[in-house]
């Protein structure tokens, strides 16, 4: 749930109050917790610092109306991404990722539209548009899921340019890890800016994406969330949408962007259900030292987030206002 104290308004404070009405206690799933949301308006909402990336994709949304409601869905999903893959200062997403132990930059990700098609690469090396892949991946094979060198194989025959992602400041950076070489990852403070973004149009039409380059210092060959359907990504356009960062390992057993789904399914607002597929990761794993965030929006507009440790942050931006806010936690 969001924390008053703990946004910042780029361009005004109106509509924000009314999403912040009604907040829960920490911790305490609530079942009365909604972030209310004009209905009518579009909504983008990403996960740590991306306002350029959606305001980049709600200005896709609200273009000219193509000739189908799922092209212009994905192009703003695509194209917010986009951005931040091609942005080197983002560590954990395409262009200047964080490596894994042997140096080489692999991404993930993954996309999925209102009509339910989803698309995906993981451990994909050497193209920095993950996402455009994946959407290629749904667009142009009978396939959801590409992978390794048959990823890259594909990009290259979709054209897609091949290039070298580990940037002069990732190679530093590695070249320093690779002193100690221990592999710890820090909750919130390095190797989270992985992008996670949720669309809604005017009409309450629904689609998501995600780019990561994953855990630094990760196992060659490792895989996490955020290609996988269920894990780091759902959307179903009759109920809502879900997306999720962090420790893909945690996200990957419980498959919580499909339980967040499953529970606005049942009836729960999306910040209820966000909070308790946050405590089922709690519940059932050790997380002194690991972050998991979710976002969530439903198909009436209403948005949530949660995460297990304070410090997770999201983009919140509609017609008329855009946010960085920090979640509430379980922590
Ligand atoms: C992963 N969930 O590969 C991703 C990492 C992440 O912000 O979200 N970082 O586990």
């Amino acid at each position: 749930m969001i924390n008053r104290r703990k946004f910042t308004t780029l361009f005004g404070t109106s509509l924000i109050t009314g999403y912040l009405n009604k907040c829960s206690a920490k911790g305490a799933p609530s079942a009365d917790n909604v972030i209310a949301s004009n209905n009518n308006e579009s909504l983008v909402i990403s996960t740590w610092n991306n306002q350029r990336a959606n305001a980049i994709a709600l200005k896709v949304l609200n273009g000219p109306v193509g000739d189908k409601t799922s092209t212009r869905l994905l192009d703003a999903v695509e194209q917010g991404i986009n951005s931040v893959e091609s942005d080197p200062a983002d560590r954990s997403v395409g262009l200047g990722g964080w490596p894994d132990r042997d140096g080489h930059v692999t991404l993930d990700a993954c996309i999925m539209d209102d009509e339910g098609s989803a698309g995906s690469v993981s451990f994909l090396e050497g193209y920095r548009h993950a996402i455009s892949i994946a959407r290629k991946v749904m667009e142009e094979t009978p396939h959801v899921i590409l992978s390794g060198l048959g990823a890259a194989q594909f990009a290259e025959y979709q054209g897609f340019e091949k290039e070298d992602l580990l940037t002069e400041d990732s190679r530093k950076a590695y070249v320093e890890w690779l002193k100690k070489g221990i592999y710890q990852p820090k909750i919130n403070i390095e190797r989270h800016d992985t992008i996670g973004l949720l669309v809604r149009d005017s009409e309450g039409s629904l689609a998501g994406g995600c780019s990561t380059s994953g855990l630094a210092y990760k196992m060659r060959g490792r895989v996490g969330d955020s290609p996988i359907i269920g894990a780091g990504l759902y959307v179903d356009n009759e109920v809502g949408s879900a997306v999720a960062t962090g420790l893909g390992e945690l996200v990957l057993k419980q498959l919580s962007s499909f339980l967040v789904v499953e529970l606005m399914r049942q009836g729960h607002p999306p910040q209820n259900a966000c909070e308790i597929a946050i405590k089922r990761i709690v519940e059932k794993n050790d997380v002194q030292d690991a972050q998991v965030g979710l976002i969530a929006i439903s198909k009436a507009g209403e948005t949530g987030a949660y995460s297990i440790h304070p410090g997770f942050v999201f983009a919140l931006t509609t017609d008329e206002n855009s946010s960085k806010l920090e979640a509430e936690s379980y922590l």
